[in-house]
């Protein structure tokens, strides 16, 4: 059985993935909105990736004998100025994220859960991923500054991104 206090803190990790999604879909509408397909592209498979993490905890905390209990999850941003101003707040969400794994992963290692410390490693590594993939997006839009050329061949680049479903823990 897991302790009551690491299954509360996996139920607001979970909370904290379903809202990525959500982030990331109010983001793939914004695209949409602009018309750049292959942003539109990116954000899709970011956002099927959240679900994707939200569910591996979800499940985790079930096969542990833990109590999933799903909140409400907050609104997301709508607008934003311009795709540079997008991919800012992508990384500042996922190094958001990284600190909240990394306090999770400090919940397991308080209550001597090697278990889920080892499971959650999956996690801390794959925001070292996440953020990686986000700051070299960032960095190519920042040189390409307001040339629309440019922005449509990254936008082609991007939109060459696809889903495999990750194999968790
Ligand atoms: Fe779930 O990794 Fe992004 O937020």
């Amino acid at each position: 059985m897991i302790n009551e206090k690491l299954e509360k803190a996996f139920n607001e990790q979970i909370n904290a993935e379903f809202y990525s999604e959500y982030l990331y879909l109010s983001m793939y509408a914004y695209f949409e909105r602009m018309n750049l397909q292959g942003f539109k592209t990116w954000m899709d498979v970011q956002r099927q990736e959240e679900r994707a993490h939200a569910m591996g905890l979800f499940q985790y905390l079930q096969e542990r004998g833990g109590k999933v209990v799903l909140d409400r999850i907050e609104q997301p941003k709508t607008d934003w100025r311009t795709p540079l101003e997008v991919f800012e707040d992508v990384l500042k969400h996922e190094q958001l994220v990284t600190s909240k794994i990394n306090a999770l992963t400090d919940v397991a290692d308080e209550v001597k859960d090697r278990a889920a410390v080892s499971f959650l490693d999956w996690y801390i590594k794959e925001q070292v991923e996440e953020e990686s993939n986000v700051s070299n997006v960032l960095k190519t839009l920042k040189l390409i500054c307001d040339d629309k050329q440019c922005l449509y061949m990254l936008d082609k680049e991007l939109g060459t991104r696809t889903f495999t479903a990750p194999v968790i823990g």
